[in-house]
């Protein structure tokens, strides 16, 4: 009984001891590696030499790649981070040879897409083995690239990836995930439905007005801020003098706003509680009108029509705006294209 309790004891001292390494070590910005025994799961395996662990490893058994490594990246922030991060993963495990697995936390993303990664919960285990943590201020695609290559074991990524040229490598492969499962699809027909917007012959355009947490001092400073009224009002008239028939359809987490700033008669505003059906709709709009935001950026680049954007986002020169060096958006091709407006 006694040898027991000990047991127990130092089996809770050492979660400690490595909770407190774990926790510490978020906070760093270069690589660091963390070894982790696992005994009862025949899946993972730790690489020794002479008794000493060498590497932690996920043998998985089911990708019949075993001996390439692993590539993970931690779930943070909402829908558009979410998304950011898994084209990210998608696009550096392919610069990098390496096998993409998703941890639970992509069960959202999933139920919204097709994903042709696997999740698998166990990955969580890669939290104890290297990590790779992206540096905030700068988005430098090779240097995660040499980075990665630079470590044989698995990776588990940190970082948002809000870079278009993470993934530029499997573009077009992004796109056809980044499609909405049928289920959504048939919700977002009953909307239109519901909305009277089904003639084939009404150009609709969707507007993203994103607001409730940009608007703090820092935010405006760093670049995130909201756009102004007059630039939704301009991209709206911008389209109203290019087709004759031409209707809005607003989704934002400032409805009430929204309503007292964006006025006429062929507006109609969607009041659903889902970020995803938000997204779907506004997709499936034949042009868009967007804002700050990674929900947003996704909206504009998922969208096919004419992705309407201010002009002044990022902010010149701003911490948004040195990130990307510029290219906060991509360029026009065969299924984007931007168009920047301003307030005046
Ligand atoms: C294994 O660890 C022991 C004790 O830390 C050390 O003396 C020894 O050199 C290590 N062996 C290898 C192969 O790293
Ligand atoms: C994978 O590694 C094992 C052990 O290192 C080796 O025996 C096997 O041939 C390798 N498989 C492939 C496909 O390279
Ligand atoms: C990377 O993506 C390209 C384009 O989809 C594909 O041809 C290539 O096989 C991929 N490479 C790896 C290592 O996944
Ligand atoms: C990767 O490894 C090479 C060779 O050891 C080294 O020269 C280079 O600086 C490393 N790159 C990074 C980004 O750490
Ligand atoms: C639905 O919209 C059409 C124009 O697209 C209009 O003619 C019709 O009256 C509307 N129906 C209802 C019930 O509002
Ligand atoms: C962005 O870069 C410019 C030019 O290098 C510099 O003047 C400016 O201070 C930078 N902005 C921030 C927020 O670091
Ligand atoms: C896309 O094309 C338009 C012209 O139609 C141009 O004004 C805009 O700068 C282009 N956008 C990008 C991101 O290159
Ligand atoms: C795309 C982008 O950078 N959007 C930013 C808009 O502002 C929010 C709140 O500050 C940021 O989290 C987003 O990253």
């Amino acid at each position: 009984m006694e040898i027991k309790k000990l047991f127990i004891l130092i089996g809770i001292g050492c979660f400690i001891g490595l909770f407190i390494t774990y926790n510490s070590a978020i906070v760093q910005v270069s690589l660091k590696k963390w070894y982790y025994q696992l005994s009862d799961n025949a899946d993972f395996g730790l690489d020794t030499q002479d008794g000493n662990i060498t590497s932690a490893r996920i043998r998985h058994k089911t990708a019949n790649n075993n001996n390439r490594s692993i590539l993970s990246v931690l779930r943070q922030g909402r829908l558009g981070n979410g998304m950011w991060q898994y084209s990210g993963l998608l696009g550096l495990a392919n610069m990098t040879n390496r096998v993409p697995i998703l941890n639970s936390g992509y069960r959202d993303i999933a139920q919204i897409f097709t994903l042709s990664t696997q999740i698998d919960s166990r990955i969580n285990i890669l939290k104890a083995s290297t990590r790779y943590e992206q540096r905030q201020l700068f988005i430098n695609v090779e240097e995660t690239v040499e980075n990665i290559r630079n470590i044989s074991e698995d990776v588990t990524l940190k970082g948002y990836f809000q870079y278009f040229r993470f993934f530029s490598s499997v573009t077009e492969t992004i796109r056809k995930e980044f499609q909405f499962r049928t289920i959504i699809k048939q919700q977002v027909s009953t909307f239109f439905k519901k909305v009277n917007l089904t003639d084939e012959q009404l150009i609709k355009v969707g507007i993203h007005i994103r607001r409730t947490d940009l608007n703090t001092p820092r935010q405006i400073k760093q670049g995130f801020g909201p756009p102004p009224t007059n630039y939704f009002i301009n991209a709206m008239n911008f389209f109203r003098s290019k087709f004759r028939n031409v209707h809005f359809v607003v989704c934002s987490d400032d409805i009430k706003w929204a309503r007292e700033h964006i006025v006429g008669d062929d507006i109609t505003f969607a009041t659903n509680d889902l970020a995803a059906l938000d997204m779907a709709i506004l997709v499936s709009c034949d042009h868009v009108i967007i804002s700050n935001g990674t929900f947003s950026w996704w909206v504009g680049w998922l969208c096919t029509g004419i992705t309407v954007k201010y002009k002044r986002m990022p902010k010149y020169n701003s911490y948004l705006y040195n990130m990307t060096r510029g290219e906060y958006w991509p360029p026009n091709d065969t299924y984007n294209h931007y168009i920047s407006i301003d307030t005046i």
